[in-house]
């Protein structure tokens, strides 16, 4: 199809999927109110309804999933992986109607909707073929292992560790993150329909105390979580107070936020500069936890590159995804909105200069806010991620690298890096000191590939393994056989 005719297809679906009301509720069935989930951009589409899960059918699912594990862990490796396989063909299939869903309730535009989907097809046919190789005899799943996953990545973060655990031949229990329920209910009735069973793999919509209470339960043998730090290091806690059955800690797979910085020399090409950047800060409206939240530009080159970069910024168009041709949408919700506006009113009024693009007038019903540049004096001005479109830029001086990298690695954050250099010497000299899970050269700092980039931080921002990397079903194990390169991979960070 030519990309108008894709274009029309995919409007068409988007106006289609309008008419359906998308539900998400825990199995068994509820009793609980529905409540409304609505589109970010405007607050008024109604996307769907969800029924949070009681703690009652907390403890329900639980059960049923332990009494699963025996049974599910029992089926060969290759069933797994087919089932996981089929998924992502129907997935494949069925990504036109799920595009307005994920636009609808994540606020995304149509190209990170598609990426979304590509992804999460990425996602279960590498981890199923990662998990064909688990053929040894005492290879063991852990059992039970509980996923909490984000809204940035509703269907690709979601699946992807689902899929993980499910092909390591653990049962599933999945906690949605409250804001975007409805999509990752239909990539579990989706798993459902390709062989998984129903104990197997359930869904537990709801806030965080569905989270804290799957967490705490000794039923549940492993947690992956995708999410805050300051989550993560709760989770780390809860978990550290017990020990799975055989002994082992119970393993927990956090991949968190960053403080993630982009260094530019004066030999870097300004043009290529500013495209990378405008990406890495602005694409999903900051929402990544990969994204770019300070630009460091060394001093000759800085006023060049920000009189550049604020230009490529007019270019942008920002509003309700509905428009297809929107390059960044809304925040998630009102309270993102007024806590990343806080952080820009607060650096104001701290003397920084501020710019940002002015809103259109359409963005005044949703949660929009506008993207911003705060140029910045010291690093140590920044106490958190700010997870949204607001990009930071610090000058440094020509003799200041060294000083700057440690500066950046003291933040305790290690996700993402990005260097903009010609000179051999620099590369090998930043990269040996630059302390991130992922490391770039010249391009930006976003979209990591499964398979081929694998992606995850240490420090405050993970405990590792990557996610699509061959290491992650490892943690998914109980047991390996001890053989060299085939060790279970516990080591552990967060803990600051
Ligand atoms: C996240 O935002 O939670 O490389 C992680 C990327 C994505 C990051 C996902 N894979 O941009």
């Amino acid at each position: 199809l030519s990309n108008d005719q894709q274009l029309a297809t995919i409007a068409a679906a988007l106006r289609e999927s309008v008419a359906v009301a998308w539900s998400a509720r825990p199995s068994p069935g509820s009793d609980a109110p529905a409540q409304a989930v609505r589109n970010p951009a405007d607050r008024r589409d109604l996307v769907g309804y969800v029924v949070e899960a009681t703690s009652t059918q907390v403890d329900a699912a639980l059960s049923l999933a332990h009494d699963a594990a025996a049974s599910w862990a029992a089926t060969s490796p290759d069933h797994r992986a087919d089932c996981l396989m089929r998924a992502a063909d129907l997935l494949e299939v069925r990504m036109p109607s799920l595009l307005g869903l994920i636009m609808r309730e994540a606020g995304k535009s149509l190209p990170n909707a598609v990426a979304e989907v590509r992804e999460a097809v990425d996602f279960l046919r590498y981890y199923a073929e990662q998990g064909r190789g688990l053929h040894a005899p005492d290879c063991a799943p852990l059992g039970v292992v509980t996923c909490i996953s984000p809204w940035n990545f509703p269907l690709a973060i979601f699946t992807g560790q689902v899929a993980a655990a499910l092909a390591a031949g653990n049962c599933v229990l999945a906690k949605p993150a409250e804001e975007t329920p409805l999509i990752a209910a239909q990539a579990v009735a989706l798993l459902h329909e390709a062989g998984v069973p129903l104990g197997v793999l359930q869904i537990l919509p709801g806030q965080g105390a569905v989270g804290a209470q799957l967490v705490a339960d000794a039923r549940t043998r492993g947690v992956v979580f995708t999410g805050s730090t300051d989550v993560a290091k709760l989770i780390q806690s809860v978990l550290a107070k017990r020990l799975n059955p055989d002994g082992a800690p119970v393993p927990l797979i956090a991949e968190t936020g960053g403080q993630n910085a982009l260094v530019v020399d004066s030999s870097a090409l300004t043009e290529q500069v500013v495209a990378d950047v405008l990406v890495s800060a602005f694409d999903s409206a900051g929402q990544r936890c990969s994204a770019l939240r300070v630009l460091c530009v060394q001093e000759e080159v800085a006023g060049r590159t920000l009189a550049m970069l604020r230009g490529a910024l007019r270019e942008l168009s920002i509003g309700n995804p509905d428009r297809l041709s929107v390059d960044i949408g809304p925040v998630i919700t009102p309270e993102a909105q007024a806590g990343i506006t806080a952080h820009i009113d607060r650096m104001r009024g701290a003397g920084f200069a501020v710019h940002h693009m002015p809103l259109p007038a359409d963005c005044a019903e949703g949660s929009f806010v506008p993207p911003t540049i705060i140029e910045i004096s010291d690093l140590a001005a920044l106490t958190r991620e700010v997870f949204g479109p607001v990009l930071h830029v610090l000058r440094y001086p020509r003799d200041g690298l060294d000083k700057l990298l440690t500066e950046i690695n003291a933040t305790g954050f290690a996700l993402t890096f990005g260097l903009h250099t010609r000179i051999d010497e620099t590369v090998a000299r930043v990269i040996s000191q630059a302390r991130a899970g992922n490391i770039y050269v010249n391009r930006n700092l976003i979209g990591a590939v499964v398979g081929v980039q694998p992606f995850g931080g240490h420090g405050l921002s993970g405990t590792g393994p990557k996610a699509g990397g061959p290491l992650y079903l490892r943690r998914l194990l109980s047991k390996l056989p001890a053989e060299a390169g085939f060790a279970l991979g516990r080591e552990q960070d967060l803990s600051g």
